[in-house]
């Protein structure tokens, strides 16, 4: 079965985000030879079936700690099988989420970013320009609220298409955009 995986820094929403997308029979884990936990459950997606895991928080693919080191090795060892990653970015703390972000496309995942906490970043008049983002990262941006399930359709019908893309293409964009 294919898996689809929600990855991002600590405290974005992930694990709320987890209860709103997954089934009914959540399984918690504890990664071998670790005290590190990680969730899992099954998902349906436009009639497929997919398992859905709840990935610990790390900031980096270059882990610095046992919980990051938990991340990025279930990463790596998800790798053929994932249909999608899910990748939770702060929406108030858009930049600080880019660099996993980028880590994920390098390393060639099939990633869709969710903006999460858009709520939070309404509130404090943040305002950002999706579609650019969304054309400078070459892979699909929705917008979403874990707490109220806001934007969790769109994200979910993101999925099905989700596919590796260039990072070679997404740095020279974000270069131009940087001139
Ligand atoms: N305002 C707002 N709060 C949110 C949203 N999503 C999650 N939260 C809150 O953010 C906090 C962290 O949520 P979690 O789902 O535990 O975050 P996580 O990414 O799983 O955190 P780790 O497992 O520690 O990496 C909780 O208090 C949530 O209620 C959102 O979209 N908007
Ligand atoms: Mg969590």
């Amino acid at each position: 079965m294919k898996k689809i995986l929600l990855v991002g820094n600590p405290n974005v929403g992930k694990s709320v985000m987890f209860s709103r997308l997954s089934g009914a029979r959540v399984v918690v884990s504890n990664y071998p030879g670790t005290t590190v936990d990680y969730t899992k459950s099954r998902m349906r997606v436009e009639g497929k079936e997919y398992e859905i895991v709840d990935l610990p928080g790390t900031f980096s693919l270059e882990p610095k700690d046992k919980a990051e080191e938990v991340a990025c090795k279930m990463l790596e060892e998800a790798k053929p099988h994932t249909a999608a990653v899910i990748d939770v970015i702060d929406a108030t703390a858009v930049e600080r989420g880019l660099y996993l972000t980028l880590e994920l496309i390098e390393r060639g995942y099939p990633v869709v970013v969710a903006l999460n906490m858009s709520d939070a970043a309404r509130d404090r008049k943040i305002k950002i320009d999706v579609k650019k983002l969304e054309r400078i990262l070459g892979v699909p941006v929705v917008e979403t609220i874990a707490t109220t399930g806001a934007g969790l359709k769109e994200l979910v019908s993101k999925i099905g298409k989700a596919k590796p893309t260039d990072i070679e293409a997404v740095k020279r964009r974000l270069r131009r955009e940087k001139k």
